[in-house]
């Protein structure tokens, strides 16, 4: 079991592949097609994913896709399931498994992850239809006298339990407290704060007995926020962002697969390119979504003869981002 899940996390991150982060929730998918011309269905969404799992030689830079709950009760045009369909394109199925952030009661502007009650028997659902690994997301927002202490703590419990059961299940966690990039806040606030985000989850998994072998981190980036007006480059990115693992991470930890948190494609690639020359004792890779799927989702943008032109893009930035952790 525990050999199981070790073999697992290293596959996801093990060079020179990356994770396809397309788990975004209804909601969410809906408000991406829409934004791109496309009406919001079940099929839709579903043509969409079919379109990227299709795109030719996509194992060579991904391996693994983290799908969202409606996708993974979904079947290709051709009738195959998509996690059996993902395991035989040589790619781990993974899913979404949280419930979405919601407000964190009597903290205004912070959230907490819901997803815990039942999560033992979804995951033994998923794991017997085919799930390698599972994705939670915590949100950490930085603003006036944010994040507390509080909402640090409950959103690094929520992690720990839904890591230990996803390990009980030999499910291999993707553990991800995303500090968000949204306010005018500098790249030094956002170190502090990633820093004190990533203590209470390393403290909270040692408490619950997590494993860090058979574990990812998916970790946002050290940056500056989106309205500072700050801009940092590639270099001071990689240091801010390794010096604040590097402080806090064992060695044990199976890997890093960074979110791209609404950076464009090419900042995150770069950013990503640049952390690579720096020593660290995990590999560090992607898991990202926006960074990863945006120019697909506008190439495509829903036309049935535009699927090779939808996979070409997905390509066209799978391929650096493989050639970045290569
Ligand atoms: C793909 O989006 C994921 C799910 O989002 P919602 O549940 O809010 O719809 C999200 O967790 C994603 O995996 C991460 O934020 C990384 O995506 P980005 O776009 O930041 O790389």
């Amino acid at each position: 079991m525990i050999e199981a899940l070790h073999g697992t996390a290293q596959a996801m991150v093990s060079r020179p592949r990356g994770i396809l982060a397309a788990d975004e929730s209804i909601g969410t998918m809906s408000s991406r097609l829409e934004k791109a011309g496309v009406p919001a269905t079940a099929e839709n969404r579903r043509a969409y994913r079919e379109m990227l799992l299709r795109t030719p030689e996509l194992h060579r830079g991904i391996s693994g896709v983290i799908l969202s709950d409606e996708t993974f009760n979904q079947k290709l045009d051709d009738g195959q399931d998509f996690p059996l369909a993902l395991h035989a394109l040589n790619i781990l199925p993974g899913i979404k498994v949280d419930t979405g952030a919601k407000p964190l009661a009597l903290s205004p502007g912070e959230k907490v992850t819901e997803g815990l009650d039942g999560l033992r028997d979804r995951l033994k659902d998923y794991v017997s239809r085919g799930a390698r690994f599972a994705k939670w997301r915590a949100v950490i927002i930085i603003g006036d006298g944010l994040p507390t202490r509080n909402a640090l703590r409950a959103n690094a419990h929520a992690l720990a339990r839904y890591a230990a059961l996803c390990q009980e299940s030999v499910l291999v966690p993707i553990v991800e407290p995303e500090v968000l990039m949204d306010g005018d806040h500098t790249i030094d606030r956002c170190a502090e704060v990633t820093r004190a985000a990533l203590e209470h989850v390393l403290a909270e998994l040692d408490e619950a007995g997590v494993d860090l072998a058979g574990t990812v981190l998916k970790p946002n980036m050290v940056v500056p926020g989106s309205t500072s007006g700050q801009q940092a480059s590639p270099e001071e990115v990689a240091e801010r962002t390794v010096a604040t693992l590097r402080a806090v991470l064992p060695e044990a930890l199976a890997g890093v697969a960074f979110l791209s948190g609404g950076q464009s494609p090419e900042v995150a690639t770069a950013n990503l390119a640049a952390m690579q020359k720096h020593e660290t004792p995990w590999p560090l890779t992607f898991s990202f979504g926006r960074a990863l799927v945006d120019p697909a989702l506008k190439a495509w943008h829903g036309d049935p003869t535009q699927v090779a032109e939808g996979q070409q893009a997905l390509a066209d930035r799978v391929e650096p981002n493989s050639a970045a952790v290569a």
